[in-house]
C-alpha cells in the first residue's frame, strides 16, 4: 500500500525559511534549494538552516495513519550528527530499541549517485566495511538520498538524518529530530521498557520550551552559525551569542543538576549532544575557541553526568564524529587532517551528585 507521496511532506517553506543562493536583487530571485548544510548561507554570509520537510506524527491512537506499533518503524542515523543522536539517545533511554530498529550510516560523506557531484550519507556494503556502520537492512539503499527518493518523487531538499521510516507504507514518517523525540517520549509508552521516564512532563513544558528556544538558537545551531559563516561579522555575532548562552548554562548548573531543575528533561538531552562534540570538533573546526567546555566546571561535569546515564554512552562514537566533521567539509578544511586530541574521558567521575534529585 502506498500513499500519494506529495501528501506526506509539508509544502515548500517560504523564501525566508529556505536557504538560497540569491541573485543580487531580492525582486529577481534565482533560487537554489540547499542540498547540503554547507550551501545554507544567506546574502550576508550567515548560516541559515533549512527546515525539515516530513512532519507526520506517530500516535498511540491505533486508528491514526501512523499508529505506534512494534517492529513497524526504523530509525536511520549517523553517529556524527547531533540531531540524529538525540533520537538515538531517546531510543536507548526510553527502552525502545527492541521495537524500533536503527541503522547507522558511514561516517564520511561520499558521492550519492554516479554522474552527480552531490555528496552525502551512504551505507556500507557489508558489516565489516566500517566499524559502527551497517548496510541498510530495510530498503537495501546505498544512500540516505535513495530513501528520500523512495519516499517522494518531488522532494528537492537536503538528504538529512535522522530519518524515521515506516516499513509498512515505505515512506519517511518524519525527518525532524525535535518532533521524533517527542513521539519517542510519549507515543510508544504501551511498548517501551522505560515508559515511566517522561522527559517532557506537563508541569515543566513551558520551562522546557523556553530553554530549548535559546539553547537551540545560540548553542545547538549556534555552533553551526559560527562554523558555516562565510563572513567575519556573522561569525562574531554567533560566537558572542554562543558564549553568552554557555555562560548562562554554567550559571544555571552551578545551582541545580539539570537545566530545568533537579530533574532530567528533554532540554538536557538536546544540550548534551552539542556539548559532547564541542571540545573535540566545534572548538577546532567551527572556531568556537573562546573557552572550552572542559574549562567550565559545571558544564563539563554535567556533560559527564549525562554521558553516564544508562544507554547514553553507546550513542557516542567519537571516531565517527571526528571522521565526519573533519573529512566531509573540504571547503572548510581541504586537508582533512583529523586532530589527535583531546580524547576526553567522559566516563570519569563527576560532582553532579551534590544536587538531590527531585521526584
Ligand atoms: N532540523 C533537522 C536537522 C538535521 C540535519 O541537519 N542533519 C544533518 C547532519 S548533522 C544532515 O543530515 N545533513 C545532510 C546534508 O547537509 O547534506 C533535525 O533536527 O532533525
Amino acid at each position: 500500500m502506498s500513499l500519494p507521496r506529495p501528501f506526506l511532506f509539508s509544502p515548500a517553506p517560504s523564501h525566508q525559511q529556505r536557504c538560497f543562493a540569491l541573485s543580487p536583487s531580492p525582486n529577481k530571485l534565482t533560487v537554489r534549494m540547499a542540498r547540503s548544510s554547507i550551501d545554507e548561507v544567506s546574502e550576508s554570509g550567515a548560516f541559515v538552516r533549512t527546515p525539515s520537510a516530513f512532519h507526520n506524527f506517530i500516535s498511540q491512537d491505533p486508528s491514526s495513519p501512523f499508529p505506534a506499533e512494534s517492529g513497524r518503524y526504523h530509525l536511520y542515523v549517523s553517529f556524527a550528527c547531533p540531531w540524529a543522536c538525540r533520537c538515538l539517545a531517546y531510543l536507548k533511554i526510553k527502552g525502545l530499541d527492541k521495537i524500533i530498529g536503527h541503522t547507522v550510516v558511514k561516517a564520511k560523506w561520499e558521492r550519492t549517485k554516479d554522474g552527480d557531484p552531490h555528496i552525502g550519507w551512504v551505507f556500507p556494503t557489508s558489516n565489516t566495511e566500517e566499524p559502527g556502520a551497517e548496510p541498510d537492512p530495510i530498503n537495501g539503499a546505498g544512500s540516505v538520498r535513495e530513501l528520500y527518493e523512495i519516499a517522494s518523487t518531488v522532494y528537492s531538499g537536503k538528504y538529512s538524518v535522522p530519518v524515521l521510516w515506516d516499513k509498512n507504507l515505505k515512506t519517511i514518517v518524519n525527518n525532524e529530530s525535535s518532533e521524533i523525540i517527542r513521539m519517542f517520549n510519549s507515543e510508544f509508552n504501551g511498548l517501551a521498557e522505560n515508559a515511566a521516564l517522561d522527559l517532557y512532563p506537563p508541569h515543566l513544558r513551558a520551562q522546557i520550551d523556553e530553554a530549548n528556544g535559546w539553547i537551540y538558537d545560540y548553542i545547538n545551531n549556534g555552533v553551526y552559525k559560527c562554523g558555516f559563516a562565510k563572513q567575519q561579522e556573522p561569525y562574531e555575532e554567533a560566537v558572542e551569542k554562543l558564549y553568552k548562552a554557555l555562560d548562562k548554562c554554567e550559571q544555571i548548573l552551578s545551582k541545580q543538576r539539570y537545566i530545568c531543575g533537579n530533574i532530567l528533561t528533554e532540554t538536557d538531552i538536546r544540550l548534551f549532544v552539542t556539548l559532547i562534540r564541542f571540545d573535540e570538533v566545534y572548538a577546532v573546526l567551527f572556531k568556537c575557541n573562546k573557552r572550552l567546555i572542559r574549562e567550565y566546571p559545571n558544564l563539563f561535569n554535567y556533560t559527564k553526568d549525562i554521558f553516564q546515564i544508562s544507554g547514553m554512552s553507546c550513542t557516542i562514537n567519537m571516531d565517527h564524529i571526528k571522521l565526519n566533521y573533519y573529512r566531509s567539509h573540504p571547503s572548510m578544511d581541504p586537508l582533512g587532517t583529523i586532530p589527535i586530541g583531546p580524547n576526553i574521558d567522559y566516563s570519569s567521575s563527576h560532582d553532579r551528585g551534590r544536587f538531590a534529585l527531585s521526584k
